[in-house]
């Protein structure tokens, strides 16, 4: 079937020819569900009866903003991105039933049972498998990607298939680029407009997230996610699922790492709103937030050794020397990184909900000049942090009431 974008229409008939989900005579209802800023995304269900399915199409343009180049390959970069997933990360990824190379979908694991990462943290709620579910995640992913757990030439043959030009492209304006100048398209609130052009003017902090960003572009180190925030992950009180790596492609570690760790500070930052009413509330789940955001690095860096000990063997790498070099290599990166995507979400294009939703501007702006003095410290500091904690009180240093 040639490329042709899908519709709740088409989509449910497509299900029922392209899949063995539903029986032949099944009613089927579906809905497009996709909330995010590039794809289509159906679920498609039987009316009576509890089977269920997702199919996800690629759009020849991001669906945000149609001006922006995003090729209809990234579905399969995402199909073979999850196909690894699920080779070395069990459980931690949906399963794919199906990859369509000429409809650039995928159809996949229904995972409405979870809720979105995003939006369960905005709601209060907490997640305590979270941090080992993520940590574990990351290190397993990229760890067997790398140069030391998997053969060096088999790695450069491996990285033909995930060269991910325009997408790369899109992280390189919209968070490496784009928030520190006066872009076209950042999105800067009148009330944080002189906050924001300090950013602009700042050419320490410019030279440093020009290091960030020279590392984004030439650090093949691992097959990493690309996109790891709290929106590309689903959850329940159980289980965790790492979705949506369609921006994947060998990059440095770090990055995902900083993804879902700037994320989790920018939800902490926003429930000065989200708990007004409930000082001791809000105060126990920054803590919750705190600990997870902690503990993310601390299973991280756990697992990432395990394996390095285990599989790493060579007379080189295995100097203990080395691992103790790369694991602070990896340290700093999560957290510069963490800065440059907690800026992005403040002043740049696609916003995230946990603070756009503040109505009230005078508390919304509190929220948003806390991240980007946070995001500044740790992008400033992020060779000079000895641990975790000292990171944490940088957070605590400029939380809001
Ligand atoms: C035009 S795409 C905007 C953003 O959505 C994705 O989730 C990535 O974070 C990208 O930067
Ligand atoms: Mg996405």
């Amino acid at each position: 079937m040639p490329y042709v974008t899908l519709t709740e229409e088409t989509a449910r008939e497509y299900a029922r020819a392209n899949t063995s989900v539903f029986p032949n005579d099944a009613a089927l209802e579906c809905k497009e569900i996709g909330d995010g800023n590039l794809n289509m995304v159906f679920r498609i269900a039987e009316k009576s009866g509890t089977r269920s399915v997702i199919i996800k199409q690629s759009l020849p343009h991001a669906r945000i903003d149609d001006s922006i180049a995003a090729p209809l390959d990234r579905a399969r970069i995402e199909s073979e991105m999850l196909v690894l997933h699920d080779r070395h990360c069990q459980g931690l990824a949906p399963k794919i039933h199906h990859y369509d190379r000429e409809m650039y979908a995928i159809v996949m694991e229904d995972l409405s049972d979870h809720v979105v990462l995003r939006k369960g943290l905005i709601q209060g709620n907490t997640y305590p498998k979270l941090a080992e579910h993520i940590g574990e995640f990351i290190a397993r992913s990229t760890f067997f990607t790398t140069d030391l757990g998997m053969d060096p030439e088999e790695k450069k043959v491996l990285q033909k298939s995930f060269v991910n030009p325009e997408l790369c492209k899109i992280t390189e304006d919209l968070v490496l680029s784009n928030p520190y100048f006066d872009a076209a398209n950042n999105r800067i609130d009148v009330e944080i407009r002189e906050r924001a052009e300090q950013n602009w003017q700042d050419s320490e902090l410019k030279l440093q997230v020009m290091q960030l960003k020279e590392k984004f572009m030439t650090q093949a180190q691992a097959l990493i996610h690309g996109d790891l925030h709290t929106g590309s992950i689903f959850v329940t009180k159980e289980t965790t699922k790492a979705f949506d790596p369609e921006f994947g492609f060998f990059g440095p570690i770090g990055f995902d790492l900083g993804a879902i760790l700037g994320n989790l500070i920018l939800n902490h930052a926003s429930q000065q709103w989200h708990m007004r009413d409930d000082a001791a509330r809000r105060a126990a789940f920054r803590l919750y937030l705190l600990d997870t955001f902690r503990e993310i690095w601390n299973v991280f860096d756990r697992n990432f050794r395990a394996l390095w000990k285990q599989h790493v063997t060579t007379p080189m790498e295995s100097n203990p020397l080395y691992l103790e070099n790369y694991m602070a290599r990896l340290f700093a990166d999560a957290i510069g990184f963490a800065g440059c995507k907690m800026t992005r979400r403040i002043v740049g294009l696609a916003q995230v909900a946990d603070i756009r939703s503040i109505p009230d501007t005078a508390v919304r702006a509190q929220a948003q000049i806390a991240v980007l003095d946070t995001a500044r410290e740790f992008i400033m500091k992020r060779e000079s942090y000895r641990s975790m904690d000292e990171v944490v009180e940088t957070v605590r240093r400029y939380e809001a009431g």
